[in-house]
């Protein structure tokens, strides 16, 4: 036999028609406020969104400094988790933080 495999079983076909779409991802922010503490912020972040000690503060200070700040990206269904058990969490702590989700 010749060394060319011309069989075409194991072939892998990628399409970017409207009927095999990726799911849409949903930006999951997190809202500034005046009372939260910023330990409690990082620590939160570490928590949910699993990000290092170093990532964590660069969120936290840029949700502190511009207003609102992106922990992440996700699909619908996980981006709603999140918001509902970081919103849960904060609560809990008595913090009055805020995350929410905007489509991306
Ligand atoms: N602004 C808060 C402070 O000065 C810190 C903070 C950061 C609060 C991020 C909320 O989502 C937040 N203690």
């Amino acid at each position: 036999m010749s060394g060319q495999d011309t069989s075409n079983d194991t072939d892998t076909i990628s399409r970017s028609s409207s009927k095999t779409r990726e799911p849409s991802l949903y930006k999951v922010i997190l809202l500034n406020d005046d009372f939260t503490p910023m330990d409690f912020v990082v620590e939160l972040i570490m928590k949910h969104f699993r990000k290092s000690l170093q990532e964590a503060t660069q969120i936290m200070l840029n949700v502190h400094y511009q207003g609102q700040g992106l922990c992440g990206l996700y699909p619908r269904d996980i981006a709603e988790t999140k918001v509902f058990e970081v919103n849960s969490h904060a609560r809990q702590s008595g913090h009055p933080l805020k995350c929410l989700m905007e489509q991306n």
